[in-house]
């Protein structure tokens, strides 16, 4: 399919575009069929939040960074649609914190995964895991194809970054101990609910937005960034979340009724 060329002045160009990315990352099978549909809800929940990084994302970015940072073997979770969107600033992330890329796919085909794999490297990737060719164990206490996992990377790691995930795999991964971080526009999500930090915020925001604070924070001592992590209260972070969505929608409400009442003034004066 002939990519669509978003008009430059489109008011909604930057949301097009990446959805521009998203389809051609399902041409290329990358995304599954299914991402498309998650991309769509991750649509409405950015629209919720207003299309930008609250101070609240910005905090939990801060501390899951810290707790990346400050881990003994950290691990970053790849699945379709991340890559899609932010293969580059994944890479850069992995190099800046020193955690893998791992492929886990959770409607998992050979062609998804070379396909990944491919987009991966030419991202500049040196080191992936989570590929057939791996050495991997399974978790026990899942039944997606999820539950198939690098020895090296997720089955041994302390913390793992889940970026944009379903549900099931981080109550499974907390109950083995590990601290999960998640990214995730809907902090009314199973992920989000489960996770030890949620990121509430658009991928292809605080991806860069972490790289950012990687490199800030890279020479901070580790106890206090474990300390960073380990104070975060994630029930008060989505809580607050999930307000900071009822108060964009009240503004939004009442910009309409002003709207309105502007409306039926100039009608009743002209
Ligand atoms: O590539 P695979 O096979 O591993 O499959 C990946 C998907 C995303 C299809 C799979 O994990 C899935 O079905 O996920 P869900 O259950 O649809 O959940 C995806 C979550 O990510 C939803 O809560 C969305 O709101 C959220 N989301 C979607 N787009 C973004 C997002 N969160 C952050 N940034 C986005 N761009």
């Amino acid at each position: 399919m002939k990519k669509i060329e978003v008009p430059p002045d489109h008011p909604r160009r930057e949301s097009l575009e990446v959805r521009e990315r998203v389809i051609e990352g399902h041409e290329k099978h990358i995304v599954a069929t299914a991402g498309l549909l998650a991309h769509g809800r991750g649509e409405a929940f950015d629209y919720l939040i207003g299309e930008k990084t609250s101070e609240q994302a910005r905090r939990a970015a801060r501390a899951a960074v810290a707790a990346i940072l400050s881990a003994d073997n950290p691990v970053v979770s790849v699945n379709g649609n991340a890559c899609a969107l932010v293969a580059n600033d994944l890479v850069s992330l992995s190099k800046a914190t020193g955690a893998p890329l791992e492929i886990n796919l959770f409607y998992y085909a050979r062609e998804r995964e070379d396909a990944v794999l491919k987009s991966l490297r030419r991202a500049g990737a040196e080191r992936i895991l989570g590929t057939h060719d791996r050495p991997s164990t399974t978790i026990p206490e899942l039944s997606s194809n999820r539950r198939k996992v690098d020895t090296e990377g997720i089955a041994r790691a302390d913390v793992v970054l889940v970026p944009l995930e379903d549900g099931d795999r981080t109550e499974a991964l907390r109950a083995l101990g590990k601290f999960v971080i998640a990214i995730d526009l809907n902090p009314m999500s199973r992920t989000a609910t489960h996770a030890d930090i949620t990121i509430v915020d658009n991928i292809v925001r605080v991806l860069p937005l972490m790289n950012g604070l990687a490199q800030e924070m890279k020479d901070q001592p580790r106890e206090e960034l474990k300390r960073m992590a380990s104070e975060f209260d994630n029930r008060a972070n989505l809580s607050e979340s999930i307000r900071l969505i009822m108060a964009h929608l009240e503004s939004e409400a009442s910009r309409h009724i002003s709207l309105h009442e502007n409306t039926v003034e100039g009608l009743a004066t002209s």
